[in-house]
């Protein structure tokens, strides 16, 4: 395989995205990135330059307004399939994700089409975050897993790693969500095309610097929006079945007659 780039939305990380750049190159000197910035008032866009002025090897995508996570992401994804990457990965800025184990996960996608960095599968880990924060990924993987059908365990994580062919044949168009629902909701449109998907266990970090961006908005658009979903599966199943069981008198009455 050719080569990756590793997408990294920002917004506010002036404190972090030094120290994430350089550990990605460190962990990976062949793989390019792409920093997103919608803008930060705090700087990170700049500092995001001189970073790239230095090094050939990294990008930055400068956007004007805050649209959230899901929409840099479509937007580095866009950027990355234009220029030619065949793998795409992405990673949060903060240092929750550990550029060190980007190499594991991209051999992994030899021969797989999405790999999901997973801290709920055995040897997957997290580390110092407050009990509410457990609660809220487990409970909300735990809902996800119900009603979508799916046996992902972490289907919420941010550290993913994509064939580039293979996140063409999703259509990226429609993705309207915004928060860390735009994970649930790629990996939903992954499975249902049948991509090839796999798990493997990352260690994730609580940051240390900066602030988050995770919000009660972000929570409520994830349950209304997997939930719809899940009804639409639902709706899609029964349906199935009704027309399979119409199907079936004709069906037998077509071999009667042909036995006849
Ligand atoms: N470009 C862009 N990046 C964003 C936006 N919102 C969040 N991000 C980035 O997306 C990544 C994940 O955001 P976080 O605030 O860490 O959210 P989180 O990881 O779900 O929450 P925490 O675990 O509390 O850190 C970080 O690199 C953010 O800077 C946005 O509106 N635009
Ligand atoms: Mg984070």
């Amino acid at each position: 395989m050719k080569s990756a780039l590793v997408i990294v939305p920002t917004y506010n990380e002036s404190e972090n995205i030094v120290s994430l750049v350089q550990r990605v190159r460190a962990a990976a000197p062949d793989v390019d990135l792409l920093v997103v910035d919608d803008s930060s008032p705090d700087g990170t866009g700049d500092i995001a330059d001189s970073l790239a002025a230095l090094d050939s090897n990294v990008h930055v995508l400068h956007r004007t307004t805050k649209e959230g996570l899901g929409a840099a992401y479509l937007a580095g994804f866009a950027w990355g399939i234009e220029a030619g990457y065949d793998r795409l990965v992405e990673m949060d800025a903060d240092g929750s994700h550990h550029p060190e184990e980007l190499p594991g996960m991209l051999a992994l996608l030899n021969d797989h089409d999405l790999v999901l960095g997973s801290r709920w599968v055995p040897g997957g880990s997290v580390e110092n975050w407050p009990l509410h924060r457990l609660a809220l990924s487990r409970g909300g993987n735990l809902y996800t897993r119900l009603a979508l059908g799916i046996r992902i365990k972490d289907a919420t994580g941010g550290f993913r790693a994509f064939r580039s062919d293979a996140l063409q044949t999703i259509d990226l168009t429609s993705v309207a969500s915004h928060g860390y629902c735009f994970q649930v909701d790629l990996l939903w449109r992954a499975l249902e095309r049948g991509l090839r998907v796999v798990e493997t266990p990352i260690t994730f970090t609580e940051r240390v610097a900066g602030e988050s961006k995770m919000s009660g908005s972000i929570v409520r658009e994830s349950l209304s929006r997997v939930t719809r979903w899940g009804l639409e599966r639902r709706v899609r199943e029964v349906r199935e079945l009704v027309v399979r069981h119409r199907r079936l008198p004709s069906v037998r009455a077509t071999q009667v007659a042909q036995l006849r």
